[in-house]
């Protein structure tokens, strides 16, 4: 399926915070009730429409642990966005999210986009970490937050979808440099409709590809009142010529 942004997004944060069910009920719309240890990485896609633009999200997921903590580091690198999770009834998994984030602006893009999520909200009643304090720590650090439910689904698809909105937006604003695919962004095939005589637009920033926009109709518009003066200046002559 053709898109017009591939955006390479990460998912960090303790182990048993419910990462690999933010991502299932992402990509498959259900819940994992039983705590399946992810090995490494794993990865999941989904596309999504952001302003009418086909996007497609691929998503790499981490395992919290300790000891696979420098193969998650390698995966910081080629990404756009990250998920960065804590479980808002466990609260050293809110109190572990400074060394995740150390470790995100150590490794990762400066540039990459985070939202901070409070996952198990639908467990409101063992909460140990208040909505105010995860507003408080993204607030403080630039991040985007939301709490969510991976069981109830609640403020999953916001989440990853207000991710990749941020990183379009950024995108827009020329903050990338998508010809460069460590950025994590990958520019896709344009739809026939947006396509210019069927040219591939493939590692031109939009900015950029605005600007030749402009340039080529500028010059047609230039030819074209060439064209129109000569023509009058050729009947002209042929007007003079025939009277004397
Ligand atoms: N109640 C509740 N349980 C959840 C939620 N998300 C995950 N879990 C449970 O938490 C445990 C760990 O989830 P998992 O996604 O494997 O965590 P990960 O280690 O961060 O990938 C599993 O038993 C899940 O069923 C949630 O939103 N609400
Ligand atoms: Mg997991």
């Amino acid at each position: 399926m053709s898109y017009d942004y591939l955006f390479k997004y990460i998912i960090i944060g303790d182990t048993g915070v419910g990462k690999s069910c933010l991502l299932l009920q992402f990509t498959d719309k259900r819940f994992q009730p039983v705590h399946d240890l992810t090995i490494g990485v794993e990865f999941g896609a989904r596309m999504v429409t952001i302003d009418g633009r086909p996007i497609k999200l691929q998503i790499w997921d981490t395992a919290g642990q300790e000891s696979f903590r420098s193969i998650t580091r390698s995966y910081y690198r080629g990404a756009a966005g990250a998920l960065l999770v804590y479980d808002i009834t466990r609260r050293e998994t809110f109190n572990h999210l400074a060394s995740w984030l150390e470790d995100a602006r150590q490794h990762a893009n400066p540039n990459m986009t985070i939202m901070l999520i409070g996952n198990k909200c639908d467990l409101s009643h063992r909460r140990a970490v208040s909505k105010e304090e995860g507003e408080q720590f993204a607030k403080e650090n630039g991040l985007l937050f939301l709490e969510a439910s991976a069981r109830t689904a609640q403020n999953v698809e916001e989440a990853f979808i207000r991710t990749a909105a941020k990183i379009l937006q950024n995108i827009q604003e020329g903050v990338f440099d998508v010809s460069n695919e460590s950025s994590g962004i990958k520019v896709g095939y344009w739809t026939p409709s947006r396509s210019i005589r069927g040219k591939r637009w493939s590692g031109c920033s939009e900015k950029r590809m605005l600007q030749l926009i402009e340039t080529k109709t500028a010059s047609i518009l230039l030819a074209a009142f060439a064209i129109t003066v000569m023509k009058i200046s050729f009947q002209l002559s042929c007007d003079f010529w025939r009277k004397y």
